[in-house]
């Protein structure tokens, strides 16, 4: 077995689907064969955005079940529950002593999350929730034109004939900070200012997880490359800072790094409702494609169409063989096969490779034990290799009950 160790995660938030699986989880099937591959169903991830906490319990099971249904093998990899190994926000707390805050407001999913909460928030007429975006608008807009007001001196001190491209420079760059600190406050108005902190520090908790097991390998989807440069700055700078201890892990890239959704806009998400699930039924696999997004030219069966910017077809590109493809995007372009045909044709390969994968979740629903007793076996070892990283880290951070053995009595 390669010696290096591969480290990935899922949020048990919603349904695993197709983007997930293409995106992520069928390449760390493929990498159990030759790596120590340890795996994690992240629920401290999960409440970092509203949830139910009376439902949790069976959405983190039921993500547990469908990646050992996708191809999980217990005996050839870890399989376990992040909250069941408490280290790992032990070691986000002690993170965050080496985490700019520049850094994470740099993160995009932050702000992406904190606005589609609140969108939802309001969407749902919450209580409340109208009110405080107001409120917070008004206060962030005056401040935006404060800001802008600034903006408006520093151009107006510019001398049009100047040929001086320092003060040009000063003037540009204080410009541009000025602008980017009234985006920064706008955005963090709207949605952020509602957003948990625990919301604002989850590349943090995503870095311990990676490096409490010293892993070097981190597959995961586009979404999470700019978290992963995270969790590389903060081993590089807990290393500079108290000693070598950890790795500095590089992304294994994917072969489907976004796919989108059926709506055909935003990346496929559990959240947004834009989902095919992997253990949906035939039925709802073809009742989903049905309303999927296509080219938006093709008003009549007889339009030519343009496969290349078609979500559908591109999804086609993951579970449909390519000579089959090729007929149908000559039958797209040609306007001889309409969009029902193309989706009937996806849905029935892609059955193809997912029914024996509804199978396998049917068999582990029935023997629930198979599941927790693999969650069980993996929370065993990830403790003892947490509870080692954790002595290293208290002792070189000088914290810990185990501080004062040089004391003497
Ligand atoms: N649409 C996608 N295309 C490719 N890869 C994807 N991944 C997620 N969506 C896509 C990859 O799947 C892995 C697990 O993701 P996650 O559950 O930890 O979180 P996420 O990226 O936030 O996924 P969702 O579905 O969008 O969840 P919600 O809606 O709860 O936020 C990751 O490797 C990810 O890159």
């Amino acid at each position: 077995m390669n010696s290096e160790r591969v480290f990935s995660g899922i949020q048990p938030s919603g349904e695993i689907h197709i983007g997930n699986y293409l995106g992520a989880v069928k390449r760390w099937v493929e990498l159990c064969d030759d790596h120590d591959a340890i795996y994690c169903v992240v629920d401290d991830h999960a409440i970092t955005v509203e949830y139910d906490p009376s439902r949790l319990p069976a959405m983190t099971f039921d993500a547990s079940l469908a990646t050992m249904a996708c191809g999980l093998d217990p005996e050839k990899c870890t399989i376990f529950v992040q909250s069941h190994v408490p280290e790992h926000t032990e070691l986000t707390w002690l993170f965050n002593t080496v985490t700019p805050l520049g850094s994470l407001f740099r993160m995009t999913q932050f702000k992406d999350k904190a606005r589609n909460a609140l969108q939802r928030k309001l969407t749902r007429k919450e209580g409340g929730a109208m009110k405080t975006a107001i409120h917070n608008l008004k206060t962030l807009g005056g401040e935006a034109l404060e800001g802008l007001d600034e903006l408006k001196k520093d151009l107006d001190s510019l001398d049009p004939d100047t040929r001086d491209d320092v003060a040009i420079g000063e003037t540009v760059a204080r410009m541009n900070d000025r602008m980017g600190n009234i985006m920064q406050r706008l955005q963090v108005g709207l949605g952020v200012a509602e957003a948990s902190t625990a919301l604002f520090g989850y590349p943090v908790l995503q870095a311990a997880d990676i490096l409490l097991y010293k892993a070097t390998l981190v597959p995961v989807g586009e979404d999470q490359e700019q978290h992963l440069e995270l969790c590389r700055e903060v081993a590089q700078r807990f290393n500079k800072k108290f000693g070598e201890v950890f790795p500095v892990a590089r992304r294994i890239k994917s072969e489907a790094p976004r796919i989108l959704g059926l709506d055909g806009k935003s990346k496929m998400s559990k959240s947004l409702g834009n989902h095919i699930g992997m253990l949906d039924s035939t039925e709802e696999i073809t009742a989903k494609l049905k309303n999927a997004y296509t080219d938006p030219q093709r008003i009549r069966r007889s339009d030519p169409g343009r496969p290349e910017i078609c979500n559908v077809f591109s999804i086609h590109g993951f579970f449909t063989e390519p000579d089959v493809r090729d007929e149908l995007a000559q039958g797209c372009r040609k306007g001889t096969i309409g969009c029902f045909d193309c989706k009937k044709v996806l849905a029935q390969s892609m059955d193809a490779e997912l029914a024996p994968i509804r199978d396998r979740a049917d068999h582990l629903r029935r023997h629930k034990g198979l599941v927790i007793d693999a969650l069980d076996a993996g929370r065993q070892r990830c403790s003892d290799i947490a509870s080692q990283t954790m002595e290293e880290v208290r002792e070189v951070m000088g914290v810990g009950h185990g501080v004062f053995a040089g004391l003497g009595k």
